[in-house]
């Protein structure tokens, strides 16, 4: 199949998830185009079934924003055109369904169906905002197919939205032959000298992922035992976190690291993930570490408990009970062989549920099922 992929291409879960899909479905030996305004952060450039094709963010002295949303639908179109797609997947609802709806009536008679997968915020936070809701709604009504990537997620949606048409709901994955356990002692020891347990948290920094509380559990494990925390991502709450880190006395045990490319190979020198989100509709970076063997603590939140077992591969505690989550933190890390056997079952429930070679293929299966029913609509028309 020849297929165009559009999702942010920046640190967020859902071009994460947009990216992976593309580079495992070019691995199956299709076509994959991505269609944005920047080669995706995880974009394997090198693989000859991916290209990239960038959607211009036009600047004009009238505009104090650009109508991204316009040149997006544009570049949709043309790409349909020049590289003969069968379909358009769109990641997040917000504004590339729309996009993609555009690019679809700009093609006609010509068929260019689109999907568009459903990942959390863009229905949660940003969809439901009275200024979007009816576009939003509107564009995941006229979608072909429409994926949720939890049954949580699929609940608020129908909920928020009253959609009544329907969503299949395809989780995120991982690739567990990628997402390993590889113990690297020269990171290990640069991050932790003296050997020190250590604690991981990956995110873009957005107050929904609450990372102050991150660090107040590290604040609390520290006066307990020695340990470091590796904070991976960058965003807004980076700068108040630092300054809690300093609050706290914990600075010199803290790393703040960036944004940073290899993730996979820091996820797998981590003891322990921390996940103290206000809300969220998977927790991709909670499979990715559970993948790597790295037991979790995480909130009880949305999607959250369809992918941590709470007491067997990681624990699951109310957003901001930051005394909880370090009391369970404590016991794991003071206990590494309970850790160990954690981190072993949560790689194993990974791979049991979020499989990339097991969740590829519904979607390669739903591209079929949408084209089918693409064509048959077009013919009895
Ligand atoms: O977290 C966000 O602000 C938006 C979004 C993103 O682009 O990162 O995250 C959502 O999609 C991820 C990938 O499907 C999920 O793992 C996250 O749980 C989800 N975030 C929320 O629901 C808050």
């Amino acid at each position: 199949m020849r297929i165009g992929i559009t999702g942010y291409p920046t640190y967020g879960g859902s071009g994460v998830v947009a990216t992976e899909l593309g580079q495992e479905l070019a691995a199956r030996g299709h076509e994959v185009h991505f269609i944005t305004y920047a080669p995706p952060i995880r974009m394997n450039a090198s693989d000859p079934r991916i290209h990239f094709h960038q959607a211009e963010v036009v600047s004009y002295p009238l505009f104090d924003h650009s109508p991204y949303t316009l040149s997006l639908a544009v570049k949709m179109l043309e790409v349909f055109e020049k590289e003969a797609l069968d379909i358009l997947h769109v990641h997040y609802a917000i504004p590339h369904s729309v996009s993609a709806m555009l690019a679809r009536q700009m093609a006609a008679p010509r068929r260019l169906p689109f999907i568009t997968t459903l990942h959390g915020t863009d229905i949660t936070l940003v969809g439901n905002n009275p200024n979007f809701l009816p576009i939003t709604r509107y564009s995941i009504e006229q979608s072909d197919g429409v994926t949720s990537i939890s049954r949580y997620l699929l609940r608020q949606t129908i909920k928020e939205f009253g959609i009544k048409r329907p969503i299949e709901v395809i989780p995120n994955f991982v690739n567990c032959d990628l997402y390993v356990r590889k113990p690297d002692p020269k990171l290990r020891a640069e991050w932790a000298p003296d050997g020190e347990p250590i604690l991981m948290h990956l995110s873009n920094f957005r107050p929904v992922k609450r990372i102050l509380d991150a660090i107040e559990i590290f604040a609390k494990v520290r006066e307990k035992m020695p340990a470091k925390l590796v904070m991976i991502g960058d965003g807004p709450d980076r700068e108040p976190a630092e300054a809690l880190a300093r609050t706290r006395g914990v600075e010199k045990d803290v790393l703040f690291l960036g944004k940073q490319n290899g993730i996979k190979e820091k996820l797998g020198q981590a003891d322990l993930f921390l996940l103290p989100s206000q809300l969220e509709s998977f927790g991709l970076a909670a499979l990715e570490a559970m993948a790597c063997e790295v037991p979790v603590i995480a909130t009880n939140v949305g999607g959250v408990p369809e992918v941590i077992e709470h007491g067997v591969d990681g624990y699951l505690v109310e957003p901001g009970d930051v005394k909880t989550a370090a009391k369970y933190a404590i016991d794991l890390l003071s206990r590494p062989d309970r850790g160990r056997e954690m981190g072993h079952l949560a790689r194993i429930n990974a791979k049991k549920k979020f499989c990339a070679n097991d969740v590829i293929p519904m979607y390669e299966n739903y591209y079929e099922q949408v084209l089918a029913s693409a064509y048959s609509a077009k013919a009895a028309r």
